[in-house]
């Protein structure tokens, strides 16, 4: 910056966004006319990024020496940014891609499918596995050692079989219900995922609270404690109070942080409190550690404030984990529960006997998670904790309306959700499919993730002989498969094609 040849003009991020000028290493250009090398799809990268901070970029197409070159700075320099980009506007961080890596992964992140080639859920994450950059791809699709949980929870839904009613007629079926008061069009949620401008620098969780309202289908989202949007600006972004928004609690060692944070969500109108019980600690996820991390330039709203704690390089997780208290325990929620008239859930329960311990409490209910694989591996799958759960209620007359369950972890297809359903689940969670979903098209990438999984449901209801939500139930199921988790399974293709298998350390040579 101190630079003789760069104009000593400060520039705004408003300008640089009215002038489609860009940013490279705190200085503003002007690239309109760049056209200074033998690379073509290099300059087509650089110009389709105008009006943003390209550093990450630039200086893993040319080098970072390539700036010591006077001439470009002769050429193309307006001035010194005064301030930051907004982070919507700070291309994403590539750390371990080659070049040709880059150039590609810019290129086909504008040569998406049209939303109507898109048949599945897989088809997002198949998107987002070939252009989101590697410390993205490795944040979001780690799990935890060697990544069982992460399979057994979608594998789990495969030891489930139907017992379908024929002739019923199913010319009308309603997937609607109601998830904590909260009319739905279908029992599934967004489940919470940190760091979305991870998977998108200008698509985050504002763009899934649009996605999950504006085409007139409702489905709560859960807002994660380390979203990149301010709580602020997504509850904002909502279309109507019809609309679900669920806050995910990380409880702070320092409880005046914890209190001040429910007060503020009260405040903002979101509907329910999910406490997350199972991150004392953050899993050992190695895809994630094996990709160098610091929060410094892309992290959530709420470590930004505090930078120098979370420069870390263990991983995105584990770089926010101090914000996360291990000692919580059972006497925390109770006091909780006095000091929030919200409806407090705990998610991430791993066991029957926690379920039952949080219907005494009195509590609004439980998801029944392993946190997507990322915790403790070998958890159980969540469908096989569901099952075990819903009988022991019965047995204790703690069944009941007002004691939900939700579940999450490895659900992709309509008879995943109303595998859960059936078994006594009231909602679903999806985490990544909408992650990548909204990565790749943002607010039209989730409504369009709702309505295909709409229509499984329906579909496979109709299959099923059942017309409404409250029909479904462990009739319907052949669970003689279920806990014998060596049973063989078919092949899923899908699931089996979009997952990457963990690595081993390489030579440094
Ligand atoms: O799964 C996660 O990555 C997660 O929930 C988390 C945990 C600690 C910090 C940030 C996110």
């Amino acid at each position: 910056n101190d630079s003789a040849v760069i104009p000593q003009r400060k520039v705004t991020a408003q300008e640089v966004l009215e002038n489609n000028w860009t940013v490279i290493d705190g200085c503003v250009y002007d690239l309109s006319n760049f056209a200074n090398t033998a690379d073509p799809s290099a300059v087509r990268v650089i110009k389709s990024n105008g009006g943003k901070d390209i550093t990450s970029i630039y200086f893993a197409l040319f080098g970072k020496t390539s700036l010591d070159n006077d001439i470009f700075k002769k050429q193309y320099a307006i001035g010194i940014l005064s301030g930051k980009m907004p982070s919507d506007r700070v291309v994403p961080k590539y750390s371990s891609e080659t070049r040709d890596e880059v150039i590609r992964k810019e290129i086909l992140k504008n040569s998406l499918p049209p939303l109507a080639n898109i048949i599945n859920v897989y088809d997002f994450e198949n998107l987002a596995s070939k252009f989101l950059p590697h410390q993205a791809w490795a944040y979001y699709s780690s799990g935890s050692d060697d990544e069982i949980s992460l399979r057994e929870n979608h594998s789990a839904y495969h030891r489930i079989f139907f017992k379908p009613r024929v002739l019923v007629d199913v010319s009308n079926v309603d997937t609607s219900t109601t998830l904590l008061g909260k009319k739905v069009d279908i029992p599934i949620f967004v489940a919470a995922t940190a760091l979305m401008q991870l998977g998108n620098p200008e698509k985050a969780e504002v763009n899934v609270a649009k996605g999950c309202g504006q085409a007139g289908l409702h489905i709560p989202q859960m807002i994660s404690t380390f979203s990149s949007n301010s709580i602020e600006d997504i509850t904002a972004a909502k279309s109507s109070d019809k609309q679900a928004q669920w806050f995910q609690l990380y409880v702070n060692g320092d409880r005046k942080v914890t209190k001040d944070l429910i007060q503020k969500v009260e405040a903002l109108g979101l509907d329910a409190l999910f406490v997350t019980v199972d991150v004392p600690l953050t899993g050992h996820r190695e895809k994630d550690l094996k990709i160098k991390f610091s929060t410094a330039d892309n992290g959530p709203s709420v470590a930004q404030k505090k930078k120098k704690d979370t420069k870390q390089d263990n991983g995105a997780s584990k770089a926010l984990t101090k914000f996360i208290d291990p000692s919580l325990s059972w006497n925390d929620i109770i006091e909780f529960k006095k000091h929030t008239k919200l409806p407090i859930v705990l998610k991430g329960i791993q066991r029957a006997e926690d379920v039952v311990k949080a219907a005494e409490l009195g509590l609004a209910g439980v998801v029944i998670s392993n946190h997507g694989g990322r915790q403790l591996d070998f958890a159980r799958a969540p469908v096989e904790v569901l099952a075990e759960s819903v009988p022991e209620l019965e047995k204790r007359g703690l069944r009941s309306d007002n004691f939900e369950l939700f579940i999450d972890g490895g659900i992709r297809r309509g008879t995943d959700i109303l595998k859960a359903l059936c078994l006594g689940a009231k909602g679903v969670g999806l985490g990544r499919p909408f992650m990548y979903a909204n990565s790749c098209y943002g607010e039209e990438g989730v409504e369009k993730a709702i309505s295909l999984l709409k229509e499984e449901v329906e579909t496979s209801m109709r299959l099923l002989g059942v017309t409404s939500i409250d029909q479904l139930g462990p009739d319907l199921l052949d669970l003689s498969t279920l806990r014998n988790r060596s049973v063989s399974v078919a092949r899923d293709s899908l699931f089996a094609d979009t997952y990457k298998t963990p690595t081993l350390a390489d030579f440094t040579e």
